[in-house]
């Protein structure tokens, strides 16, 4: 999964990037796009290696995108450059000042801030939307996408995101292709001063991210990117001390998994055990493909065990015994935390 950390300049992308990653890219102005991944810290993945010894274990990933914001004149806009990096990510983590800059004029304003994003994202889409309403219409397209066009005409039109509009709404297939900013799931970090890392979010600020079909975290990015920096054993006295129950990655990945509705199912084995993210309402064969095209087209059943299941009874062979080995079809909806093996034949 990508994900395109953005917003205006100075409000503090490059320290979350750093926060998320435990890398030490050089903060301030500006700077190039960047890019990081990290492992999704998954304690099951730890037990199930813990007890295969594979030769290799493999978690699921999160790729950043640093995306630098535009600096200079009156402008607080995102350039066309920044446009473009954010319309091929997978979901967008605005990032909003919420702390004094020096190097800034005026106060932090992120409700403000959120507007403006949103505006601007309203409003590229709107353009895309409308040029190509004007040529379907043109050339007498199917009447279907000029409805779903339509629907989003008059939907950027009332500054609703596209993200608002359920899939019975909107057939999201005519919008493939075109990069729309708004229909992107979009998570909002206030970036806050260290004083005041756990105050929560303003009632009215989750109504609005709530009408956005977004989601909020809270993160003080530049002293997390420093404990980001530091060992594990080291992280957590310091999270404590600052009143945190988790570090922001861990956080922020609990935060993205619960708004775009992923789950993680396992493969176990000698060869490698390894974590897999799909969306909830997967079904097995779906699931198969995740893996590789090859399991998906050649599908023939899923072996499932629940991970709390295999944890009871220790070995695949503790389970067939005691009867809860499941023997499951492609329309199976996997859960969260399943044990899977596929068997294909292609
Ligand atoms: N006090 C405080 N300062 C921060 C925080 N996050 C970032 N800063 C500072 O704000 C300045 C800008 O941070 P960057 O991370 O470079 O901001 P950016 O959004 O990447 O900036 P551009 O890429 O130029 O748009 C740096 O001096 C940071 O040290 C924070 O949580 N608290
Ligand atoms: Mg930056």
């Amino acid at each position: 999964m990508k994900i395109g950390l953005v917003g205006f300049a100075g409000s503090g992308k490059t320290t979350v990037f750093n926060t998320m990653t435990g890398l030490d890219v050089p903060v301030g102005y500006g700077g190039g796009v960047r890019l990081g991944t990290v492992k999704v810290p998954d304690e099951r993945i730890d037990a199930l290696s813990a007890i295969f010894s594979p030769k290799k274990t493999t978690y699921a990933e999160m790729s950043f995108c640093d995306v630098p914001g535009e600096h200079g004149a009156d402008k607080k806009g995102l350039s066309p450059r920044a446009l473009q990096q954010i319309r091929d990510q997978d979901a967008l983590c605005l990032v909003l000042r919420d702390f004094p800059n020096p190097a800034l004029e005026g106060e932090a304003d992120p409700a403000a801030d959120l507007e403006a994003f949103h505006a601007e994202c309203v409003f590229a889409d709107l353009e895309i939307v409308e040029r190509r309403l004007e040529r379907a219409r043109k050339e007498r397209s199917d009447a279907a996408e000029i409805a779903a066009f339509e629907k989003m005409q008059t939907t950027l039109e009332a500054e609703r995101p596209l993200r608002s509009l359920s899939a019975a709404e909107l057939n999201r297939d005519f919008l493939r292709g075109f990069g729309l900013l708004t229909d992107r799931p979009l998570l909002v970090a206030l970036n806050r001063s260290e004083e005041r890392a756990v105050e929560p979010i303003s009632e009215e600020m989750e109504e609005r991210f709530a009408e956005l079909g977004s989601a909020g975290l809270v993160l003080s990015a530049s002293v997390e990117a420093e404990i980001a920096g530091l060992d594990p054993e080291d992280q957590a006295a310091f999270l404590e001390d600052l009143g945190l129950e988790a570090s922001a990655l861990a956080r922020f990945i609990r935060a993205a998994y619960d708004l775009l509705d992923l789950i993680s199912f396992f493969t176990v084995g000698e060869d490698e055990v390894r974590a897999w993210t799909i969306r909830r309402g997967t079904r097995a064969r779906g699931a198969a493909g995740a893996i590789h095209s090859d399991l998906e087209r050649g599908f023939i059943r899923a072996e499932v065990i629940p991970y709390a299941t295999f944890m009871a009874h220790g070995s695949e062979q503790a389970v067939k015994d005691a009867g809860l080995f499941q023997i499951e079809g492609k329309d199976y909806v996997v859960s969260d935390g399943d044990i899977m093996n596929i068997r294909f034949n292609v």
